[in-house]
């Protein structure tokens, strides 16, 4: 079973992401994760903290001559902006953050708190899910994120379908906001920078792909092991995500049935992809039927709200007297969405990596490779 946690304040020593279950015998490339960290700290409208920080990954346990060794691996991202034994308590707890609940529930401190529930954790995520998307490549399952929406501004490109996971990566990396039509930049910016002069932030939402996906990962037979729930949870855990959508998502519960299902064809001549010849005219499904993936892309997005830290703050109460108060302000974003871009693909890759190595095996990447290279045999002669 493959699994991780990770461990770290914002302002502490370092991150750490522990791994346990990742296959033997995998090449790691440490530059390809130094550069998904880079760009997690990229995107307009971050904060001052990106510019104290270099995020790079140090790979202290679990792997030797650069290979994995099929024990628990340790992925350290070291904090330059260490300085929590110098910070003070905040008074004020700031609407949206968990420090009122976070406090009261551990009966301690908002700092205590805001450290650990900061989403400057999502680094190692990023990290650890670069590391199973080096394992996705083995057998051809590819990933990217993008931005679709920042705020009430829908920047999507329609045609995305008819785009390679290349070409999404390179319109995304060429965008300042990590959207796949860079010619929305500028008006994007002048959106974040309006509400950066009012005091104000701005979420959004992003789209995650995965192609690539064989049929059968996850399960219909269990609840906890369909991997639409799976992703969910995974999705949701990730600071300031509200929703999440698979596919038509919401929009599928307006439309009749005939609408909203996708028709099988089958084309002889495409037996040897991924999805077996089995072509769908739509994705509506976004690449999940009864909780397996189905041979077609995934397709989720997760909705971002906006930074709760505002520079303009809101209502709050002061907890030693509970009299009224503004909430604190530290340091923060303006808008992070494009970093959501970038943690949500990693951690939707990271449960991809999960279900793959529950259906073709989990100790050495040779027999992973081989059993997903018989498992399609079979399901070709299906
Ligand atoms: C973040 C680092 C943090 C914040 C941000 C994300 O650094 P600092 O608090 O020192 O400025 O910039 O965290 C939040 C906005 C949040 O709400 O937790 C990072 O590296 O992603």
């Amino acid at each position: 079973m493959l699994r991780y946690w990770t461990a770290g304040e914002s302002h502490g020593k370092s991150l750490i992401a522990l791994i346990d279950g990742f296959p033997a015998g995998l090449k790691i490339d440490e530059e390809m994760i130094n550069r998904e960290l880079r760009l997690r700290q990229g995107g307009y409208g971050r904060g001052g903290r990106q510019k104290l920080e270099q995020d790079t990954v140090d790979i202290l346990t679990g792997v030797w001559q650069s290979t994995t060794l099929g024990s628990p691996i340790t992925l350290q991202v070291v904090n330059n902006d260490y300085k929590l034994e110098r910070l003070k308590e905040l008074e004020r707890p700031r609407p949206g953050h968990a420090d009122l609940t976070g406090a009261i529930k551990y009966l301690g401190s908002i700092r205590g708190v805001l450290e650990r529930s900061s989403a400057r954790e999502t680094a190692v995520r990023v990290a650890a899910g670069a590391l199973a998307r080096q394992l996705l490549a083995v057998v051809g399952i590819e990933t990217v994120g993008y931005v679709v929406e920042l705020g009430a501004m829908a920047i999507g490109a329609a045609d995305t379908r008819s785009k390679t996971i290349a070409d999404l990566r390179e319109l995304r990396d060429a965008s300042s906001i990590y959207c796949v039509d860079p010619s929305r930049d500028k008006e994007a910016e002048s959106y974040i920078d309006r509400m950066a002069d009012e005091g104000d932030t701005l979420g959004g939402v992003i789209e995650v792909r995965v192609d690539g996906l064989p049929f059968g990962l996850g399960t219909h037979a269990q609840w906890d092991r369909k991997l639409d729930g799976r992703l969910a949870q995974a999705v949701m855990a990730v600071q300031a995500i509200k929703g999440v959508e698979i596919g038509m998502g919401f929009e599928a519960a307006r439309r009749r049935g005939s609408e909203v299902h996708d028709p099988i064809h089958h084309d002889p001549e495409l037996t040897h992809l991924p999805h077996l010849g089995y072509i769908r005219p739509s994705n509506n499904a976004g690449g999940l039927e009864g909780g397996m993936t189905n041979g077609q892309s995934l397709i989720l997005r997760a909705a971002k709200k906006p930074i709760s830290t505002l520079r303009k703050p809101l209502d709050s109460i002061r907890m030693e007297d509970k009299q009224p108060h503004r909430a604190n302000y530290e340091r923060s974003d303006v808008c992070a969405i494009s970093a959501a871009a970038i943690i949500v693909e990693h951690v939707v890759a990271f449960e991809i990596a999960t279900a793959l190595v529950d259906k073709f095996g989990g100790d050495s990447v040779a027999e992973l490779k081989a059993r997903y290279d018989l498992f399609q045999t079979m399901a070709r002669n299906r």
